[in-house]
């Protein structure tokens, strides 16, 4: 027996003293410090009295420890369970009691808020901090830095990722050792990972993006990272001359193309930069070729699913596609009535089937039921095509949400905590073309009838319950909401109305 996941990303890099990571503050770490410290943090765990398969939730910032967490998790033969470190209490609530989380890890500032939350569900509470210190750090100090490894099989479950769905309730993605370990191999050799490569990493590490697909092609790589705590201009550019790849979302994009700073000479020793999560507007696309002579590499994935398709690293990298399903990935094109695959060429549902695809939502089998076929295929909501070279491009969504800055939202969420504002009937929630973050939220309320709505005492109701990013941008108050036929409230026509609300 063995653990693959540990033993391929992490167990192989085992006394090597070459760097892992490299710090904002100039400080490096070596990938031995790293497992070292992981090591101390399975025993902690390990002796805290969970047993294998149990999940350990984590809300807490972006630090070496933090990933440290992540390895012990594997070693240890629990479930990784990351949090946005945006959500609020409310939220963080109930991913740990529909997890049935035996541990929470949270920052020390949060931890008063929590404490509640953990001792209603029987669950530990224990904090580290940005630089890596806390309750759970000083206890581990203690432990031995070699740690034996738990046996666990690919078939078991390495992570639980949490995803908003349709209904305004989260579902919990349980993902296997390898769901994770086929992707980060087949994207290493797609996008030909190295030992050699320095990869500047500003994405956040509860996301598929920058967790296990920037996180884990380094590990398997054995290469490095500029691990910055979060996307900050000034750090990029300073770091840019030391790094080879970059992964980001559409919005560090834009960021670095509306600063002067970055030029060709400053992306002259770089060999690729990623970018995914979100649409990339090809204009983007263009404008990033002509001042760098890079061409971004767009690849396209999901929680669910991890990556599905990439542009070709050698061939053309096609402005508005996402390129072929990766090596593994089968990828059709389905008419959402009925699910029979359609001509090439036609627009219809994006389904995927491969080594990629989850397990299914935690304790959901209906939900699962709905988006994961008997015979593999995931439904992903997305919509799309392939021409006839075979590039497959999104061309929209069957699903109500919006992508702010490469966070999902979905609108049911709001308009649950909106319809129940004071003087509130009804709402809408949409999403609207947002220079920065590509798209932004925007509530439209009907009042009660004999109630004037007051949009700023509405704004600050609702935010007790709602990580900032969920925050509206703008409120718009109108007399009623459009409705087809049946009654159903038109969102299209809204966001056509409201297209240009935060237009340049
Ligand atoms: C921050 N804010 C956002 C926001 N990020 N609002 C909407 N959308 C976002 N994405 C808010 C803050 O709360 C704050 O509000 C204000 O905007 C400015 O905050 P900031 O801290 O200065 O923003 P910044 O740090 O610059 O963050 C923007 C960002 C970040 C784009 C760099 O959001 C980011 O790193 N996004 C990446 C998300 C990601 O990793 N997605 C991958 C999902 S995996 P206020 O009101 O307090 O001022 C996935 C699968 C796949 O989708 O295919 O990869
Ligand atoms: P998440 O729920 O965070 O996993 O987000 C997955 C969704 O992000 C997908 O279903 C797509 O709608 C969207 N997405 C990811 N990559 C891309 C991309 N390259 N282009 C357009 N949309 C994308």
């Amino acid at each position: 027996m063995a653990n693959p996941l540990f033993d391929t990303l992490f167990g192989q890099h085992r006394g090597k003293n070459t760097p892992f990571l490299h710090l904002e503050n100039g400080d490096s770490l070596s990938y031995a410090a790293f497992l070292d410290r992981a090591a101390q943090f399975a025993g902690l765990l390990s002796s805290s009295g969970l047993d294998a398969g149990d999940r350990v939730a984590v809300q807490i910032a972006k630090s070496p420890e933090a990933l440290a967490v992540y390895a012990a998790c594997a070693q240890a033969g629990f479930v990784f369970l990351p949090l946005n470190t945006a959500y609020t209490a409310d939220e963080v609530s109930y991913f740990v009691e529909n997890s049935g989380a035996k541990v929470l890890l949270c920052d020390p500032v949060g931890a008063a808020a929590l404490k509640s939350i953990t001792d209603g569900c029987n669950a530990q509470l224990e904090t580290l901090d940005a630089n890596g210190a806390g309750s759970f750090a000083d206890k581990a100090a203690s432990y031995s830095t070699s740690f034996a490894t738990v046996d666990r099989s690919g078939d078991d479950l390495a992570a639980f990722l949490y995803t908003s769905g349709t209904t305004g309730r989260s579902k919990g993605a349980m993902l296997t050792q390898d769901n994770l370990l086929s992707n980060s191999e087949a994207l290493l050799k797609e996008w030909r990972f190295t030992e050699k490569d320095v990869l500047l990493h500003a994405l956040p590490i509860f996301h598929t993006h920058g967790l296990f697909v920037a996180t884990n092609i380094t590990l398997l790589a054995g290469s490095q990272m500029i691990y910055l705590p979060k996307f900050d201009l000034d750090q990029i550019i300073a770091n840019m001359p030391r790094a080879t790849t970059m992964m980001g979302v559409p919005t560090f994009y834009t960021r670095l193309l509306g600063d002067a700073r970055f030029t060709r000479e400053l992306a002259r020793h770089m060999r690729l930069f990623v970018s995914g999560s979100a649409p990339l507007l090809a204009e983007t696309h263009v404008q990033f070729e002509e001042r760098t002579g890079h061409r971004i590499l767009e690849r396209y994935g999901m929680t669910e699913t991890n990556m599905n398709t990439s542009n070709p690293y050698d061939g053309e990298r096609r402005a508005g596609t996402v390129g072929f399903p990766l090596p593994g990935v089968e990828l059709k094109i389905t008419d959402s009535q009925t699910g029979e695959t359609l001509p090439q060429g036609e627009i219809g549902e994006i389904e995927v089937r491969g080594p990629n695809v989850f397990r299914g939502y935690w304790q959901m089998p209906e939900k699962t039921a709905e988006e994961l076929r008997s015979n593999g295929f995931f439904i992903t909501g997305d919509l799309g095509q392939i021409d006839q070279d075979g590039y497959v491009s999104i061309v929209g969504r069957n699903k109500d949400l919006i992508i702010s800055g490469g966070y999902n939202i979905y609108p049911k969420e709001i308009e649950l905590l909106l319809d129940d504002a004071t003087g509130v009937l009804e709402s809408a929630v949409i999403g609207v073309p947002h220079p920065d973050f590509g798209e932004t939220i925007v509530g439209i309320l009907v009042a009660l009838p004999g109630h004037t709505l007051d949009v700023d005492a509405i704004k600050s109701e609702i935010s007790g319950s709602l990580a900032r990013f969920k925050h509206p941008q703008r409120l718009i108050v109108v007399p009623e909401l459009p409705r087809n036929t049946m009654g159903k409230v038109q969102k299209k026509a809204l966001r056509d109305t409201y297209a240009d609300l935060f237009a340049t």
